[in-house]
């Protein structure tokens, strides 16, 4: 399919990627009846087509009957089950790995042609896999565990890049960890929008935790349906490994220079949080077994992850409760708790993890660290006043879109927290944090990608940054609990001061 020069990206998400009607060429699919287990459809390659086509004939009379001895195994799997069928020779054309699915009505049956050389046995990569998980020990955060996950797929697959995805809450994607060669260029750090990996997609990775484009300029093997089949609807190809893929995404990888692919899920609580992504200059296969142990590293990496998550949150609120405890050591030793927060601007803006902080109590406006003009903050205030309907806090992460006064600021001021601080005047503390695309460096080195706007990862990477303007990282409960307990020891401070007052005045 030609190359679309306009990115409407519109129609990414409605591309039926389960039904394509076709496969890879690195091996045979049939398409089985689970009640008589006749073959009603067949995709077999043109380097295969000197076989006896078994279209609208019983398996165990396929291909001279291979298949006959396990039979009773397809027979007997149940719905939405793959199992491994062991290793099958097809005449003068080698070794192949069997794989059964079933979904629903239909069984798939792969026949994946092996690589000479490749591991014997799931056995025989166990060491390592005990290894890696022992090594997983050591690691003490995120990124490490997802550096040692992309050295460790590097290594048992020899890809020439690897690199491990992460999504944030909109499916826009960051590289936050990377193992390569010299071949193909760094993407470390780089950044995609949600479309790059399109909402139908990643529900189909995250039931299918494994993908191999053994090749991105291969001819696709078009799936042939006998009379039996007729009137029945596309074969959900979801389950196999064999599965062609989107010609869309076919030609980004051209684009990027990319000859093979292969990406594992990493999911956790049922949820896609990113994948392991792995690139080949020249078209690659990786053998059955291996692709089975890099699944089973996704998954021990995925649940290393939740829990490192888990521990980091914990972190995070005591250090932030630290950031707190010397801010009312502060406001407590003086008088004036506007004083006081001038003085501790660091703690102060570690307190929401925030760049910038206003102070607006009468005719006092301080300002700390980056914020926008102190005219602007006063207007920002009034309409905050009017905004937050008696409520005690506020905040937004798209300042630009929801206050058409914001104009410029959108590069200190994307996102705003703010706490009113006093129950009579309209006093506030607010913190600000930049635009996004500010905190972000493009890394990759662009040479080998089209420049004419088509698919592309530098052209993904504008699109990302169109995505986020005039965004900032979001606040979340960490950051807004942060705020809500600073604002209730000041108004306790406050009144506490003007009591002290009333029996000075007595
Ligand atoms: C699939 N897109 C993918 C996959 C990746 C990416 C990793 C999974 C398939 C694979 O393993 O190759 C995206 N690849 C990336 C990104 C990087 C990378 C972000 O290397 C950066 C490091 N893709 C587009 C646009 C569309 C699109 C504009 O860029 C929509 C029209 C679609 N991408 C698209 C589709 C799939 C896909 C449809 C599914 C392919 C399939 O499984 O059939």
């Amino acid at each position: 399919s030609p190359a679309p020069r306009e990115l409407d990206l519109s129609g990414c998400a409605s591309e039926p990627i389960h039904t394509p009607g076709a496969i890879q060429p690195y091996g045979l699919l049939l398409v089985v009846n689970p009640r008589d287990l006749l073959v009603t459809a067949r995709a077999i390659p043109p380097s295969l087509d000197d076989l006896d086509d078994p279209l609208d004939a019983p398996i165990d009379l396929a291909f001279g009957g291979v298949l006959r001895a396990c039979q009773g195994t397809i027979a007997a799997i149940s719905t939405d089950q793959s199992v491994y069928l062991g290793l099958f020779e097809l005449s003068a054309h080698g070794l192949f790995h069997g794989l059964a699915h079933r979904h629903g009505d239909v069984l798939l049956i792969e026949l994946e042609m092996s690589v000479s050389g490749e591991p014997a046995s799931l056995e025989e990569l166990y060491p390592t896999i005990r290894q890696f998980m022992l090594s997983l020990e050591k690691a003490d955060s995120v990124e490490e565990l997802c550096a040692m996950g992309a050295a460790q797929v590097s290594e048992l697959t020899g890809f020439d890049r690897t690199l491990v995805y992460q999504f944030d809450a909109a499916w826009n994607g960051a590289v936050i960890a990377e193992s390569r060669n010299d071949v193909l260029p760094s993407y470390m750090d780089l950044r995609f929008p949600e479309s790059d990996i399109p909402a139908q997609a990643r529900e189909l990775y995250r039931k299918n935790r494994i993908r191999l484009i053994a090749d991105s300029t291969y001819e696709r093997v078009p799936l042939v349906r006998g009379p039996s089949a007729n009137g029945h609807a596309p074969t959900d190809l979801s389950a196999a490994t064999l599965r062609s893929v989107s010609p869309v995404h076919l030609q980004y990888m051209k684009n990027m220079g990319t000859g093979a692919s292969m990406s594992v899920s990493l999911v956790h609580d049922g949820k896609l949080w990113g994948l392991i992504s792995c690139h080949n200059e020249a078209p690659k296969q990786v053998p059955y077994h291996v692709r089975t142990t890099c699944e089973f590293i996704g998954q021990i990496l995925a649940l290393q992850i939740a829990q490192k998550e888990r521990g980091a949150k914990v972190e995070e609120r005591v250090s932030r409760r630290a950031a707190q405890m010397h801010l009312l050591g502060r406001m407590t030793g003086d008088g004036d708790f506007v004083e006081a927060l001038k003085r501790d601007e660091d703690h102060l803006l570690a307190l929401t993890r925030a760049t910038g902080a206003a102070i607006i109590r009468r005719e006092d406006c301080v300002l700390l660290g980056d914020c926008p003009s102190e005219e602007k903050v006063r207007e920002l205030a009034q309409w905050i006043s009017a905004k937050k309907d008696g409520g005690d806090t506020y905040d937004t992460d798209q300042l630009t879109t929801v206050w058409a006064e914001a104009g410029d600021i959108a590069g200190v001021a994307s996102g705003l927290l703010a706490i009113s601080i006093s129950q009579l005047h309209d006093s506030y503390l607010i913190w600000f944090r930049p635009e996004v695309v500010r905190t972000v460096r493009w890394g990759g080195d662009p040479r080998k990608e089209p420049t004419d706007g088509t698919l592309s990862p530098r052209k993904s990477f504008e699109i990302w940054k169109e995505t986020v303007r005039g965004r900032s990282i979001p606040w979340d409960d960490i950051d807004r609990d942060a705020a809500m307990e600073l604002r209730v020891a000041i108004v306790d401070i406050v009144l506490r001061n003007a009591e002290e007052l009333a029996e000075v005045n007595e």
